[in-house]
């Protein structure tokens, strides 16, 4: 079963400026799962892969410059699986539904941070389109693309939270 997994990275402004617990605990505190993280600051090189539909955007090279500036938190949360679905964790479909490469993006906000409503984190954390803070998969193919640019399989882990049961009916 492929469970519907979105990429998130907190970027290195939202490091630098001590945001990494704020933007981790909207995530959790939501009730999504995290499966990957960890810290890594992307190579010029990396920074350009990652942004590769981009590329000839004007402000690509800024862009890709920031990026690989500093370290980045790098992490993957997937929604808990629901207790009445717990017994089809074959089906596909079933993960769908649960939303979280679309709630994901409505929790960052819009791409400049001004146009983003309050209570989004760009909303609440940032200023500028080129500092917006956070990263977030588009869509389940880029989501798909952009984990395994950055995780290996082995670093993506399986497990069962206890509240899961306390989330879905
Ligand atoms: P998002 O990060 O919301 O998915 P995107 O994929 O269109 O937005 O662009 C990736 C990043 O590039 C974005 O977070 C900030 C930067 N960016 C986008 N549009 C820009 C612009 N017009 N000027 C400067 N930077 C821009
Ligand atoms: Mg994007």
């Amino acid at each position: 079963a492929e469970l519907e997994r979105t990429f998130i990275a907190i970027k290195p402004d939202g490091v630098q400026r001590g945001l990494i617990s704020d933007i981790i605990a909207r995530f959790e505190k939501k009730g999504y799962k995290l499966v990957a993280i960890k810290l890594v600051h992307p190579t010029k090189d990396f920074a350009e892969k990652h942004y590769d539909d981009l590329k000839g955007r004007p402000f690509f090279n800024g862009l890709t410059d920031f990026l690989s500036s500093g370290p980045v938190v790098a992490m993957v949360p997937p929604p808990p699986p629901s207790q009445s679905m717990s017994n089809h964790t074959a089906d596909p479909q079933v993960w769908e539904g649960q939303g979280v490469i679309k709630y994901g993006r409505k929790f960052i906000g819009a791409t400049a941070p001004l146009a983003s409503e309050p209570g989004t984190i760009r909303g609440d954390f940032a200023i500028s389109v080129g500092r917006n803070i956070i990263h977030g998969s588009d869509g389940p193919e880029t989501a798909k693309d952009e984990i395994a640019l950055w995780f290996k399989p082995e670093e993506i882990l399986s497990y069962k939270k206890e509240t899961d049961k306390w989330l879905y009916e």
